[in-house]
């Protein structure tokens, strides 16, 4: 019986969560060409599904990601990159901070160059206290891409952002949670139940709204206090019209668990 190739991207659905692990663990996940293609299909076809209310990123093995693959890199030489971002690694952030539902990290080891800008495009991020963060890419002479380069001065200021990704030192999970760049740092033994269990909680919930709740913190660092009442007002009137609003509001009243449907209307 011939052996069957080991798939580099690996999606499992559950109770409204659908997980995708990065699967070359190897080669700490670094990405290959088929397995950013396979990322974005998973992402998009999450994104369709409404069965799927919440997803769950995380690593294979030992690392979450070594960023780009660079044995695929070793024999070209002067590579068109911004093709290579254009055409992956940008639509694939694209779709992660865009995708109208929540998207929960579980970084379970090293994550490096795309690797560490990656969790950063996911909405909440748990990591192993194991794990580090390493901006890579002044090691190999490029800058950090993955939505690194605005992802790190927003969250934590152009001080400490220009000394990771000058220095390209590790930065450890337990200090970028103290720093605010992710949600939490957890025992490693716990990770993927504390990031389930957040995955979860997720699918339950009134997913529709959850999408606005994005789609409101996410735009507000590019406008005013002014600009971001507007859109808080023009959004509130569209949550505030779907049955969950209604559902959650009842549920409060009755005294017991809403009961979330996760539509629009
Ligand atoms: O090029 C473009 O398309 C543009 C986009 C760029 C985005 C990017 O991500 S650029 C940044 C690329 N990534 C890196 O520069 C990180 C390279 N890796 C490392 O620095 C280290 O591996 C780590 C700090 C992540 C972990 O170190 P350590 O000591 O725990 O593990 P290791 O021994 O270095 O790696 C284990 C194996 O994974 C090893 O393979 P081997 O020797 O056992 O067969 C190593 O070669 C392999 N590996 C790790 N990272 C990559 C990789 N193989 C290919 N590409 C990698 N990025």
């Amino acid at each position: 019986m011939s052996e069957q190739p080991m798939r580099p991207i690996l999606t499992d659905f559950a109770d409204g969560v659908l997980t995708i692990t990065l699967n070359r663990p190897e080669k700490l996940n670094a990405f290959t060409e088929a397995m950013l293609v396979q990322l974005r299909e998973a992402l998009a076809e999450a994104e369709a599904d409404a069965k799927v209310r919440a997803l769950l990123l995380t690593g294979a093995g030992r690392g979450f990601c070594a960023g780009q693959d660079l044995q695929a890199r070793h024999s070209t030489s002067a590579p068109d990159l911004g093709a290579v971002l254009e055409t992956h690694y940008n639509p694939i952030v694209r779709l992660m901070t865009g995708m109208p539902k929540p998207l929960v990290c579980a970084v379970n080891g090293v994550a490096a160059g795309a690797g560490a800008n990656l969790p950063l495009a996911c909405d909440i991020v748990f990591a192993a206290k194991s794990a580090a963060f390493v901006q890579a890419f002044a090691k190999i002479g490029l800058i950090p891409d993955t939505g690194g380069s605005w992802q790190l001065p927003h969250a934590l200021g152009l001080p400490r952002a220009l000394a990771l990704a000058l220095l390209a030192e590790p930065l450890s999970a337990e200090t970028a949670a103290r720093w605010g760049l992710i949600w939490k740092a957890v025992d490693d033994g716990e990770l993927m139940e504390q990031a389930r269990a957040a995955a979860r909680q997720l699918a339950h919930g009134p997913t529709f709204g959850l999408g606005l709740i994005k789609r409101a913190l996410r735009q507000s660092p590019a406008r005013s206090l002014d600009e971001q009442l507007d859109t808080e007002r023009d959004l509130q009137r569209i949550a505030g019209r779907t049955p969950d609003h209604a559902e959650g509001v009842r549920a409060f009243m009755e005294k017991r668990r809403a009961r979330f449907t996760g539509e629009k209307s």
